[in-house]
């Protein structure tokens, strides 16, 4: 299997910590999907990372059906909870998570066109979704150790992408201060292998 990643993608990072809890060997080709010599359309329509390549030559994307797939692959340190009704809980997690990084990633990109062109009101309406996301997850997580109760799981991978995602590209975003109860989540997490070894490059 080979995945096509880079290393600062909150997605792509989502699935390394799954590989690396799962102790499944995989080969990382980085692509960066804005730069004009990408590959990432031949395997990705859509021309997002990340991709992972099956043995068979199939291609998985996106994040969520791949770490679904890892997670079903090697039977050992299952993330996703087999009940149905917890599987949804965790995906809902998942999503949440997901959609913090998917507003910064937003708000990145704005910033990145020339000022005069920046849409304000688009970047408030991102920010909210990202400050309204972070009230929800601190509050949902309250006292528990982890997202799911007393269990780690694949709502812990997301959220601590997320929270990664967003030292790396907004550190004027105090969320330690604000919810107490993410930053001893994130700590909590950056203590595993899986998490210190695909910190994003500053
Ligand atoms: N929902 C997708 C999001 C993937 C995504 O947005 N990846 C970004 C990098 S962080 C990307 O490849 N962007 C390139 C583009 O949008 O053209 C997933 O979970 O994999």
């Amino acid at each position: 299997m080979k995945l096509i990643a880079s290393l600062t993608s909150p997605f792509a990072r989502k699935v390394r910590i799954v590989l690396a809890e799962k102790h499944i060997e995989c080969e990382l080709q980085i692509d960066i999907p804005w730069d004009a010599d990408t590959h990432v359309p031949e395997f990705n329509p859509l021309g997002k990372i990340p991709v992972l390549l099956l043995e068979d030559g199939t291609p998985l994307y996106d994040s969520r059906v791949i770490v679904e797939y890892l997670d079903h692959a090697a039977p050992v340190h299952n993330l996703l909870p087999k009940d149905a009704r917890s599987r949804i809980g965790a995906k809902r997690w998942e999503a949440l998570a997901d959609g913090v990084c998917e507003a910064a990633a937003i708000i990145f990109l704005e910033k990145k066109r020339p000022e005069q062109q920046q849409d304000a009101a688009w970047m408030l309406r991102q920010e909210q979704k990202i400050f309204r996301a972070l009230e929800v997850i601190a509050s949902d997580l309250g006292d528990h150790v982890w997202c799911m109760g007393d269990n780690y799981s694949l709502a812990d991978i997301a959220v601590g992408c997320a929270l990664g995602y967003l030292d790396l590209r907004f550190p004027h975003i105090k969320w330690r201060e604000a919810h107490p109860a993410l930053a001893r989540l994130s700590a909590k997490l950056n203590e595993r292998a899986s998490f210190s070894s695909t910190m994003p490059p500053v």
